[in-house]
């Protein structure tokens, strides 16, 4: 079902790894996901309208105060709660990444129309989870949850998302996940994040010809141009062969955003992009899903 048309959510000239677009209605017949995900069978997965079109903007609105009065600003827009990036290798700013993941939590429990956006969310992970108990990672130092996701604004040229993967990121924040009293399997996460808005030109989640085994780092965490191979050798994304996944605004992604390399374009749009999302993988035994942010 992968889609190559113009208005498609997946779009370029080859769709070089298995991303597929699925209605709502067909989701019964997807089968384990997350699974078909991290055997390399799947490697995105799009659920159309998750969320309906009335449901997205109760949510939009509901948003736009606290946005604008409590998020963490960012390079490239604002992120709330805070992401656990924050949070440094000798475990400084925990205390302020559970502060935000508090206001959040506080705003979800009186506002119905944010709340249903963890609701959802644990739904839609047990939808795709089949038969595996499914929950969010316990902090061990605070023995109470991490945060399940994070509201993440994108605005016009400040550079989107600039070129990562998930085991990237990962490395970055060993603290943040040696932290992680259960016993996640910390190779290759996924990512997921559904869409609450787009902008009107950009903002695309661009998909690179490009696996973790093989490009391990870049010159800069703000290098966006380029990357560096296993060898040393500089790799300029422009080369590299591509294609972009847009989600419509209530649709729902999960990819192998560990292992593959991606990014946010610029937007390009006056409308700013906003996105729902975190990170997801099994247990080590494989019986569980976890999800954080
Ligand atoms: O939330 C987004 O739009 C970006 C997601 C992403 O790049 C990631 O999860 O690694």
């Amino acid at each position: 079902m992968s889609a190559t048309g113009e208005n498609s959510t997946i779009t370029g000239k080859k769709i070089f790894f298995n991303f597929i677009e699925v209605p709502y209605e067909k989701l019964s017949e997807s089968g384990d996901v997350i699974r078909r995900l991290k055997n390399g069978e799947l490697h995105g997965f799009v659920l159309k309208n998750l969320f309906s079109k009335q449901e997205i903007a109760d949510i939009l609105k509901a948003l736009e105060k606290p946005m604008e009065e409590k998020a963490m600003v960012t390079p490239s827009g604002k992120m709330f709660p805070a992401p656990f990036a924050i949070i440094t290798n000798s475990g400084e700013r925990l205390d302020a990444y559970y502060e935000s993941m508090n206001t959040v939590h506080e705003l979800m429990d009186r506002e119905p129309a944010l709340k249903m956006v963890p609701e959802r969310l644990a739904h839609f992970f047990k939808l795709i989870g089949q038969d595996y108990k499914v929950s969010v990672p316990i902090n061990k130092i605070k023995g109470i949850p991490v945060s399940e996701g994070c509201f993440r604004v994108f605005y016009k040229d400040r550079g989107g998302l600039f070129v990562h993967c998930g085991n990237l990121f990962q490395q970055q924040s060993e603290y943040y996940y040696s932290l992680l009293a259960n016993d996640i399997d910390m190779s290759d996460q996924l990512s997921f994040f559904f869409n609450l808005q787009n902008t009107e030109v950009g903002g695309e989640l661009t998909i690179y010809d490009m696996l973790w085994k093989d490009v391990v780092g870049k010159a800069s965490p703000e290098e966006n141009d380029s990357v560096i191979d296993a060898n040393g050798n500089t790799i300029y994304l422009k080369d590299v062969e591509q294609f972009t996944v847009k989600p419509q605004p209530g649709d729902i992604l999960v990819f192998s955003g560990g292992p593959i390399w991606h990014r946010v374009e610029n937007i390009k749009g006056d409308t700013p992009r906003i996105t729902y999302g975190g990170f997801v993988n099994f247990s080590n035994d494989g019986k569980e899903i976890f999800y954080w942010s």
